[in-house]
């Protein structure tokens, strides 16, 4: 029986020994001084924390067509690169100003702005380096299949897209559906590319495919709203940040607009819905139904 907990542990060890490997490798190493500060902050930006729950999609995805969870990896790494990198632009002073991120200091304050611009950049850039290696997978039409799909999943029409509606959002007069779209963009678009990557390098046929696709823009969608709800409900500490910040700030969420009450019934019925996603794969599929519960009762 699938064990939430157990694969859920053992995915994020692959993940901090993964990136920590790569992030000693000889890919990185430039010639002098400079480089080493790069890798440090890249390192600060990435590893000791997080939940790695898009690798974790990713590695349960692919579990859908018996791909072993090393054969998964991978791409699971460069996903979690790419959200490390939005992560350490979204503290920057330029946007959320944040001086704590996983319980620690952001990288602009552990290092500088330009080193954490710089840290990002380079996550960014070696994700896709990391796709194109022949480990990530024997094919290499599998492989540009998955830099294609994690390069939009990240991109304008995907989470730097959403990030900068939510910008423009701040100035108010969004409507729930304006919202929505935004927040599949900037926190969807990535899971939606990790379950998709997981089920490309199972090989799954269209159909397959476009049910995993539906299962995941549900899942964002409850991994989203349990987060605005958790920016009101749970205490910064527990969030690993200095403040409550998008309440905070009175930004538009769903939660500021149906109320808490309302939030969580629309999260109940967005997490069966992705749920009935799934209802043409057997137990395979127990892994993102298990993420999917998860989503919604998360306490961080
Ligand atoms: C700056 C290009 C750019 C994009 C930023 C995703 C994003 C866009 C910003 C993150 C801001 C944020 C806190 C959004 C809410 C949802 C979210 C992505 C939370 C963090 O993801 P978790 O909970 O984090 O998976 P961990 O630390 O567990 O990896």
């Amino acid at each position: 029986m699938y064990d939430f907990s157990t694969d859920s542990a053992a995915c994020a060890r692959a993940v901090e020994a993964g990136l920590s490997d790569y992030l000693t490798g000889p890919r990185l190493s430039g010639p002098g001084p400079a480089a080493d500060r790069v890798v440090a902050a890249m390192r600060h930006g990435s590893l000791e924390g997080g939940k790695r729950l898009r690798p974790l999609l990713v590695r349960q995805a692919a579990a859908i067509f018996s791909v072993a969870p090393e054969a998964a990896l991978p791409a699971g790494l460069a996903v979690e690169m790419i959200h490390c990198y939005s992560l350490i632009h979204d503290d920057l002073p330029a946007m959320d100003d944040d001086d704590l991120r996983r319980g620690r200091p952001t990288v602009h304050k552990a290092y500088d702005d330009a080193t954490a611009i710089l840290a990002g950049d380079a996550l960014l850039t070696h994700a896709f380096a990391l796709l194109g290696e022949p480990t990530t997978h024997a094919d290499p039409a599998v492989r540009i299949r998955l830099v294609t799909e994690l390069a939009l999943g990240a991109g304008a029409g995907g989470m730097v897209g959403g990030q900068m509606r939510d910008i423009e959002g701040e100035k108010g007069g969004f409507s729930d559906g304006e919202i929505g779209i935004m927040q599949a963009m900037k926190t969807g678009a990535l899971i939606r590319a990790s379950v998709r990557m997981g089920a490309i390098i199972g090989g799954a046929d269209a159909r397959a495919l476009s049910a995993l696709t539906a299962y995941a823009e549900a899942a964002g969608r409850a991994f989203q709203l349990a987060d605005d709800i958790l920016d009101v409900t749970a205490t910064p500490e527990a969030m690993g940040k200095a403040t409550g910040k998008d309440a905070e700030a009175g930004k538009q969420t769903l939660v500021s607009t149906l109320g808490l009450d309302g939030a969580r019934k629309v999260l109940d019925n967005t997490v069966n819905e992705a749920l009935l996603a799934l209802r043409t794969f057997g137990p395979k599929a127990d892994g993102l139904r298990a993420t999917a519960r998860f989503f919604a009762s998360r306490k961080n």
